[in-house]
């Protein structure tokens, strides 16, 4: 259900963003947003020269079997997203090209180029982040192609940021330059939007929004009344002063996501300096407590097995957090190194730490693909469980109920709860750990005493991809989870002139 009304919500601004550039080269364009629902085969034009993927790493499968379709029909095809910039030495198997920053004109030079790139595709990557992206005005035709699937809420996905100021080592944007967007396209946006729904609702795609607070709350006051339009946005608990958090509901924001992740790390991000332990679970829970006064949905993520962890004390804390702040709802993250997406992730490849769990299950969630270094697999799924089920227990669910305003963020919280984040987590997480206990060769595999990848793994692709998984080429389900520190000493040993032999 939480898909059905959700996933068309989360689509991408990118593959709109290629759409209007592609049409301003002068071609044809045909734009499908992918839900998870859709049969590819059927949605797709027959007659097409190129093809542009962008896709998450949890959909690279079925972008390689995608391709590899597409392929054999003569069509050339490209990848970008997340699952490029984080793999980009593995798609370039499956994809005549990989991209990483992707601007105009490195859409432009593909579409000059247009050819077949095999055995390994190539790799193009803009310097930086590109300096304009189409508003919603340009994208608006594939806004509405993605929105029409979505029955209940309609939300349109904006961007007013690139990059971060913050360093959060764990991070795709901590080496990536914060850069704010054009204020005068975004206040044309709001107004344009405006005349398309009587009151619309807006997704910030910014990696963390807010940064330029004065000049982002300046621009939709001048651009609309106030209130006249609901805001979604993820910012660092840093950022939301109870200043900034009363004039954001001023300005109409319903739903924030702060990022907590842990209480033994990242204080600067939560602006908690060096408080640790309970300590912070106070100091970060009143925060939050203060924010749903004025805001009505509050997600607080956390990330799972973080190094810095230790013993049942991080899991009892964050229980601690869920009764001590029963509005918001803590989204749980299980620790995961995705490629090269941060320099952290060549220290795990380097200590030999991380798993090669098809992409399939890499969603922070389907499979933690770092050993984690303070606890034994079991005991870390143990718990998990525990504190999903404390998380979602009736008591917890009633509590957040009653501390939730407003029909909407009510109705979200249950919904996510009896769904796959809240009961389908407790029963998955809870099938993980039986087989750890029960299945030698499952255990052998996360214990990295053997590569043979747990037949269920492969089995649940197949059943997942579907009529797609016979298109997923000899090779697709594996990768070498170390790839990018290969790469890495290959460059420095290029430039150094030195072999390394590794
Ligand atoms: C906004 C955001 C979301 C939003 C919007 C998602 C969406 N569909 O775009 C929401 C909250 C819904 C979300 C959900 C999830 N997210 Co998210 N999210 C982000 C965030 C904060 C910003 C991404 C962004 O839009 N940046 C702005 C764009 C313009 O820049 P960019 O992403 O760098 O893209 C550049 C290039 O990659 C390229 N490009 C991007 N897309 C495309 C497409 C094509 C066709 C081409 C040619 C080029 C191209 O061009 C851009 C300009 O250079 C990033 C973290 C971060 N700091 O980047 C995580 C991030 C992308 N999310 C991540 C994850 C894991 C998830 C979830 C799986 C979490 C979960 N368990 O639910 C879901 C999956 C949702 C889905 N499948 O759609 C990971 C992805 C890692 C990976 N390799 O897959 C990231 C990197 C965070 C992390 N953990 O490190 N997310
Ligand atoms: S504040 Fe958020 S976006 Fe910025 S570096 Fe840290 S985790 Fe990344």
């Amino acid at each position: 259900m939480w898909a059905r009304v959700m996933y068309p919500n989360f689509a991408s601004i990118m593959p709109q963003a290629v759409a209007v550039w592609c049409k301003a080269e002068g071609h044809h364009v045909t734009y499908v947003c992918y839900t998870g629902f859709e049969n590819l085969t059927e949605e797709l034009p027959r007659d097409v020269d190129l093809v542009f993927i962008g896709a998450f790493t949890e959909a690279a499968q079925l972008a390689y079997a995608l391709s590899n379709q597409l392929h054999s029909l003569g069509v050339i095809t490209v990848l970008g997203g997340p699952h490029a910039r984080c793999y980009p030495q593995d798609a370039q198997k499956y994809f005549d090209y990989v991209l990483g920053f992707t601007n105009k004109s490195v859409i432009r030079d593909v579409l000059q180029e247009c050819t077949r790139h095999r055995p390994v595709g190539i790799h193009m990557t803009a310097n930086q982040q590109p300096v304009n992206v189409p508003g919603v005005r340009e994208r608006w035709e594939y806004i509405q192609l993605a929105l029409r699937k979505a029955p209940l809420i309609k939300m349109v996905p904006m961007l007013a940021s690139l990059g971060c100021p913050y360093t959060c080592s764990f991070c795709i944007d901590s080496t990536v330059p914060y850069q704010p967007l054009n204020l005068d396209v975004l206040k044309d946006d709001l107004r344009f939007l405006r005349t398309k729904y009587r009151r619309p609702i807006v997704g910030w795609h910014d990696p963390n929004f807010g940064v330029r607070f004065d000049d982002i709350m300046g621009m939709i006051e001048e651009a609309v009344p106030s209130g006249s339009i609901d805001f979604i946005a993820e910012s660092s608990l840093s950022l939301l002063s109870e200043q900034h958090v009363k004039r954001m509901k001023q300005n109409g924001f319903k739903a924030l996501l702060p990022g907590v992740e842990s209480w033994y790390d990242l204080g600067n991000k939560s602006k908690t300096g060096q408080s640790q332990g309970m300590e912070k679970v106070r100091r970060v829970s009143d925060h939050v407590n203060m924010i749903m006064r004025y805001i009505p949905y509050v997600q607080t993520n956390f990330v799972l097995g973080l190094d810095g962890d230790e013993g049942p004390e991080p899991f009892e804390l964050t229980k601690r957090f869920v009764d001590m702040t029963p509005g918001a709802f803590p989204g749980y993250s299980q620790l995961t190194a995705f490629g090269a997406s941060s320099p952290l992730n060549l220290e795990y490849q380097r200590d030999n730490r991380v798993l090669a769990f098809p992409f399939h299950f890499l969603d922070n969630n389907g499979a933690m693909n770092i050993k984690p270094r303070n606890y034994e697999w079991h005991e870390f799924y143990g718990h998990v469980i525990d504190l999903t089920r404390y998380t979602f227990s009736k008591r917890a669910v009633l509590r957040r109920l009653r501390a939730n305003g407003g029909i909407v963020p009510r109705w979200m919280n249950v919904i996510r709860a009896l769904s796959t984040e809240g009961r389908g987590r407790i029963e998955y997480f809870t099938g993980v750990r039986q087989h750890l206990v029960d299945n030698h060769q499952f255990r052998a595999f996360f214990e990295q005493e053997t590569s043979q990848l747990p037949s269920v793994y492969s089995k649940t692709v197949q059943e997942d991809l579907g009529s797609m998984w016979r298109w997923l080429p000899p090779g697709g389900l594996y990768h070498d989870p170390n790839v990018y520190l290969k790469s890495e000493i290959a460059k420095n040993s290029e430039k150094t002139g030195r072999r390394l032999v590794v």
